[in-house]
C-alpha cells in the first residue's frame, strides 16, 4: 500500500498544476500579463506559455518512454530564450494555452495509472551537444515538473506583489 501511494502522490500533485497556474493569473489585465521579472526577466505571459509548453512536451516524453518501454529523449532543441520567445510571439490570450493543460494531465496521468510500470519507464534526456544525457524515471520527470511550475509560480506572485499600483 506505501508503494503504491508514493507512485499516486507525484500524479496528484500534477494534476493540481493546472489549477495552480489558473488561480496564479485570474483576474490579471493584459498590462499585467506583460509586466516582466524573475531570474530570465520573462513575462507573466511568456511564464505562463513556457509552463504549457513544458508539459506538452513531458506529455510526450512519457508517450515515448511508456510506448517504447523506455527512451532516450533529444531536448537540445528546447532552449526557450529571448530569442525562443521573439519567435514565438505569444500576443494571444494566454486562456486557450492553461485550457489544454487540464485535460492534456489527465489524459497522460489515466495512461500512467493503466500502464504496467509506466511511472518507473526510464527516459534519457539529451541537453546541449557534448553533454551527458541526462537520466530520470517517469515518475522523477513528473515530479521535476511539479516542482518546476512551482518555482515559475512564485516568480508570477513575486512579479505581481512588486507591480506598480
Ligand atoms: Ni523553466
Amino acid at each position: 500500500m506505501g508503494d503504491q501511494g508514493a507512485t499516486v502522490q507525484p500524479l496528484s500533485d500534477w494534476l493540481q498544476v493546472p489549477r495552480a497556474l489558473e488561480v496564479a493569473i485570474e483576474g490579471l489585465t493584459d498590462d499585467d500579463l506583460n509586466l516582466r521579472g524573475g531570474t530570465n526577466g520573462w513575462s507573466i505571459r511568456e511564464t505562463v506559455h513556457h509552463l504549457v509548453e513544458s508539459n506538452v512536451v513531458a506529455c510526450t516524453i512519457v508517450i515515448a518512454a511508456v510506448g517504447t518501454g523506455g527512451c532516450t529523449f533529444d531536448c537540445a532543441w528546447l532552449n526557450p530564450d529571448r530569442a525562443w520567445m521573439e519567435r514565438m510571439g505569444y500576443r494571444g490570450a494566454v486562456a486557450p494555452a492553461i485550457a489544454v493543460l487540464s485535460p492534456l494531465c489527465r489524459y497522460v496521468s489515466e495512461l500512467l495509472s493503466a500502464a504496467p510500470d509506466g511511472l518507473r519507464r526510464e527516459i534519457k534526456l539529451l541537453g546541449t551537444p557534448g553533454t551527458e544525457p541526462y537520466a530520470m524515471t517517469v515518475e522523477e520527470m513528473i515530479r521535476l515538473e511539479v516542482e518546476h511550475a512551482r518555482h515559475h509560480l512564485q516568480e508570477v506572485d513575486d512579479m505581481l506583489k512588486q507591480r506598480p499600483r
